[in-house]
């Protein structure tokens, strides 16, 4: 976290005051989150919220896993990379409501952002990004919420992926919640991208930020060319799987069709010599 906690911002802050001089407040860290939210007694609701959060995670996982299992026995390849989840640490959400101009409650949290529940479904290809999101969306139990599309619309600073924010139900003991979850589509490539740029974004005082940003514009470009080319290989390597498929069918057809006609000519021979034995 950049700067120090600011505890005007948080609700229950007066008897917070009272109780700061026993605290050592430092820069913002885990530990200084926590002890913000026991102070306003919010850790059981906290806790409880990100609990649910972390069930609606499962549920969106395991939806992408069984398009995995699935997809994978009829094309022979995995659509998925890999699938990752992350549940935001106290001390981002801490960040993003105040960023935001928040007070840091877990009803505004709950309210105001929609990425505590994150999951990231990297592909190989582009177009399975698009074909597996349809399906995502098109499942009953899911709402979208929101659909930011920075594959088509890339941001400024040349980050593409597809963005969904959903909700999903999840199922407790005593009760039903909707969920929120982000559901972020990239490429291999897109994600290789995207986690440099992250670390440049995150990493104060770094020399020569703005060549690095340009830099990072150009790479943006060379990996939107490479993944249409790892795409355009792909599908040619498709379609000449098929005419071969197509081609060992046929040929396997035949010898079928002649082992069927040498049973049957065997079996008539059989029955001529049976026929004549009895005239
Ligand atoms: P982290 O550490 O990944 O959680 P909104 O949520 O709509 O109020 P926000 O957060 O800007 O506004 O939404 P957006 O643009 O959809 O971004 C959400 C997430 O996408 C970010 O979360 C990043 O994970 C990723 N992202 C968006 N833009 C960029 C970018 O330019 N570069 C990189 N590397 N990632 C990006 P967080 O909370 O910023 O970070």
């Amino acid at each position: 976290m950049a700067n120090e906690i600011d505890y005007s911002r948080i609700t229950g802050a007066e008897q917070l005051y009272e109780r700061m001089s026993y605290l050592n407040l430092g820069n913002g860290s885990q530990t200084e989150v926590e002890k913000v939210l026991r102070l306003t007694n919010q850790i059981k609701p906290f806790y409880n919220l990100m609990m649910k959060y972390d069930c609606a995670l499962a549920e969106v996982r395991t939806k992408l896993e069984v398009f995995n299992k699935e997809l994978s026995l009829r094309n022979n390849r995995n659509p998925f990379e890999s699938i990752k989840s992350r549940i935001k640490t106290p001390v981002s959400i801490y960040d993003k409501l105040t960023k935001k101009g928040y007070e840091f409650t877990v009803k505004n949290i709950e309210e105001q952002l929609s990425d505590i529940a994150g999951i990231r479904a990297i592909c190989s290809f582009e177009d399975d990004i698009y074909m597996l999101a349809d399906c995502f969306k098109k499942q009953d139990d899911i709402v979208v919420l929101q659909e930011k599309d920075y594959i088509a619309n890339p941001k400024e600073s040349g980050y593409r992926s597809l963005h969904l924010i959903v909700q999903v139900p999840i199922f407790l003991t005593e009760e039903k919640y909707y969920m929120k979850v982000e559901v972020q589509f990239r490429t291999i490539a897109m994600d290789f991208w995207a986690t440099l740029e992250h670390k440049m974004k995150y990493k104060k005082d770094i020399e020569n930020a703005s060549t690095i940003t340009e830099d990072l514009k150009f790479s943006a470009d060379l990996i939107n060319q490479l993944d249409r080319r790892m795409q355009q290989i792909r599908q040619k390597i498709d379609a000449s799987d098929y005419k071969e498929t197509w081609l060992k069918n046929t040929t396997e057809e035949i010898e079928a069709q002649n082992a069927t006609k040498v049973i049957i000519s065997d079996e008539i021979e059989k029955h001529s010599k049976k026929k004549n034995v009895k005239d």
